[in-house]
């Protein structure tokens, strides 16, 4: 191997290797060629073995080539590698990039469930008129749920049939939120303005206009010289408020054990308004709630003298409330969990 021989196997090393870092086709065949060319076992390693037998004065001379022949290879390489990895780059951020401008998938969001938001609601008019929310037991003994009530031993709504009883000790699932009030009244002094919500129980046939379980809401206003004007000032704030400002209100008589005299308090259809249609049994009106001066025996059961105070008390169903905000027919769409039914009050 002699001078001449090595500065041309270095030269083509160097023609070649320059070619091939630029024809290269991505980083990888560049980092091969790389180390192909320039690492401890590459090719200009290999040429410059033959160094050794070259005579002294010429060994600086090969070794400069060589030098050269490296920063030459390098340099080649570096220039590839900024092409190539900006392509490459470019090419991973189209194949990755993401479009911020989709819109994103709706995500179906929970709500009230109809009776809830009706009690609330029903509970909002009345705090509006000083009523606080107590809440009374589901089980309840005889003597409260219906004695102190002035519900008589031989009254039909004590019947096996209507009542759901647990057993033989007068323990029995409460019909109505009412022997709550008489708690409250029992708890609390005059002056008294209690709102009771709460689920009930009776022994139903299941229909339309029927379940077993149902939702109550029940109010009580104690203080001297509470009358029915009174009553029925406040009912009509709260049927406006419900059912807008101009609906028409009517009491009617009617009867409870536990109130006297009792009422039927009644609102102009809000299907027909009063042009009388099914909905409202063709009498142009509609009853929403039931209501009454509290009878003075109650009173006394709830601890409170009826010579000095008078009460009224008044109760209604949150389904018939809710039926006639929302114009739902049938009641049992309440207790069955059809997101179709229960997501289209928002
Ligand atoms: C109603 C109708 C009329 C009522 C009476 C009482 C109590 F405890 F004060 F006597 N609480 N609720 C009442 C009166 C309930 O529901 C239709």
């Amino acid at each position: 191997m002699d001078l001449a021989q090595l500065t041309s196997d270095l030269q083509a090393l160097r023609g070649r290797a320059v070619d091939a870092a630029a024809t290269a086709a991505d980083t990888a065949a560049l980092e091969e060629l790389d180390i192909s060319v320039l690492g401890k076992k590459g090719e200009l390693t290999a040429v410059l073995r033959g160094i050794g037998a070259l005579p002294a004065e010429d060994r600086p001379k090969v070794g400069a080539i060589a030098n050269d022949v490296r920063m030459a290879v390098e340099a080649a390489l570096a220039a590839s590698r900024t092409r190539l990895g900006g392509a490459e780059m470019a090419a991973r951020l189209a194949a990755e990039a993401v479009d911020v401008t989709t819109p994103g998938r709706p995500v179906r969001r929970g709500s009230l469930h109809p009776i809830v938001e009706t009690a609330r609601e029903i509970a909002r008019v009345f705090a509006q008129f000083g009523f606080q929310v107590y809440e009374g037991p589901e089980i309840e003994d005889d003597v409260t749920n219906f004695q102190m009530l002035n519900i008589p031993p031989d009254h039909p709504a004590r019947d096996l049939w209507d009542t759901l009883y647990l057993d033989l000790d007068g323990r029995l699932l409460r019909t109505h939120t009412s022997p709550g009030q008489i708690r409250v009244m029992h708890k609390e002094q005059p002056p008294i303005r209690a709102l009771l919500p709460g689920r009930c129980f009776r022994y139903e046939a299941v229909d339309a206009s029927h379940a077993s379980e149902f939702f109550q809401v029940e109010g009580l206003m104690i203080d001297e010289g509470t009358s029915m004007a009174d009553l029925k000032g406040l009912l009509d704030q709260f049927a406006h408020a419900m059912f807008g400002e101009g609906r028409a209100t009517r009491f009617r008589p009617g009867y409870y054990p536990f109130t006297e005299p009792s009422v039927a308090f009644d609102i102009l259809c809000v299907i027909c308004n009063g042009e009388k249609c099914p909905a409202c049994s063709r009498t142009g009106w509609m009853t929403i709630l039931g209501a009454g001066m509290v009878h003075p025996v109650v009173l006394r059961y709830g601890g409170i003298d009826p010579e000095r105070y008078q009460g009224f008390a008044f109760g209604m169903g949150v389904e018939r409330i809710a039926n006639l905000r929302h114009h739902v027919i049938d009641l049992r769409a309440y207790m069955e969990d059809d997101l179709r039914f229960l997501g289209g009050f928002r």
